[in-house]
């Protein structure tokens, strides 16, 4: 019971396939408290079942990172029925259409706004909004892809989100340090999820990390379902600032 008497927020859970339940789970089989949270009322209904078997039926709240208000009413729900929390998993990304395949150069103003507003902005504001309410040995963990360091085809405008996030997560790192707060990222390797089946030929991207990986396979939501749960966990209480790698060793090949 690695994850006894702590608490946390998960965000970006759409369904059972998302990597966000796979790190929820695996904390919450440690003796983690939750709490979650839906995108909108579309996905309130299909939250709720998860919510129960996740032993959070009474903490299931709306957060569209995109409005700032909701981000506020959050803190304020987690306050009232929660107190403090002590991490945060930010599993959420967004790119329109149009920023995932195709010529990269043809990318809209409004398009690059909306993938850095969501994948990357939201992250500095959910924990700057949480801050007053994490403990003085916290955590928050978001999740980025390798296609934010070296090209990978189509991955386009969600590759240049990964690169800010990357960043983000470092300066974060320094900066909230000091209050006893780590930020890390998993970098995981391609996973068949609903934000996947946005990015063109993702079938493609699986075969090929399959192939190339040392391991020779694809990875799931389970293993970085527990590599989540040690970097939220007292286990990598001197980590910080890290980008830990969760696909098989394909980054390592040349
Ligand atoms: O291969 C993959 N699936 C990888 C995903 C490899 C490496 C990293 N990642 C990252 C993604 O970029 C993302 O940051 O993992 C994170 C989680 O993605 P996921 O588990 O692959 O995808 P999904 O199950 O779709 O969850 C992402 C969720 C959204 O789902 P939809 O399908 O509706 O986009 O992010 C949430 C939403 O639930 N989300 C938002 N939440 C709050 N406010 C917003 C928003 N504005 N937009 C999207």
């Amino acid at each position: 019971m690695l994850m006894k008497g702590k608490k946390g927020i998960v965000l970006g859970i759409a369904n059972k396939k998302s990597i966000a339940y796979g790190i929820a789970k695996a904390c919450r089989d440690q003796g983690a408290e939750l709490a979650i949270t839906y995108l909108n009322e579309r996905f309130e209904k299909k939250l709720a079942p998860i919510a129960e078997e996740l032993g959070c039926a009474e903490r299931l709240y709306p957060c569209d990172v995109s409005k700032p208000e909701e981000i506020k009413a959050l803190r304020e729900s987690l306050e009232r029925d929660f107190g403090q929390i002590d991490f945060i998993v930010h599993s959420i990304a967004f790119a329109p259409k149009e920023g995932l395949s195709g010529h990269f150069t043809d990318i809209s103003k409004e398009a690059f706004n909306v993938a850095m507003d969501i994948s990357v902005y939201s992250l500095i504001e959910v924990t700057r909004e949480l801050k007053p309410i994490l403990s003085d040995k916290s955590a928050v963990l978001t999740l980025t892809y390798y296609g934010g360091v070296k090209y990978i085809p189509n991955y386009n405008l969600m590759g240049v989100a990964k690169a800010a996030l990357e960043m983000t997560v470092k300066y974060m790192a320094e900066d909230l340090g000091r209050d006893g707060i780590r930020v890390n990222a998993i970098s995981a390797g391609p996973i068949k999820t609903l934000a996947a089946a946005g990015i063109g030929d993702f079938s493609f991207m699986l075969k090929w990390n399959a192939a190339h990986a040392p391991l020779k396979r694809n990875i799931t939501i389970e293993e970085v379902g527990n590599s989540g749960m040690y970097l939220v966990s007292d286990l990598s209480s001197a980590v910080t600032g890290e980008i830990h790698y969760v696909d098989g060793g394909f980054n390592i090949m040349g």
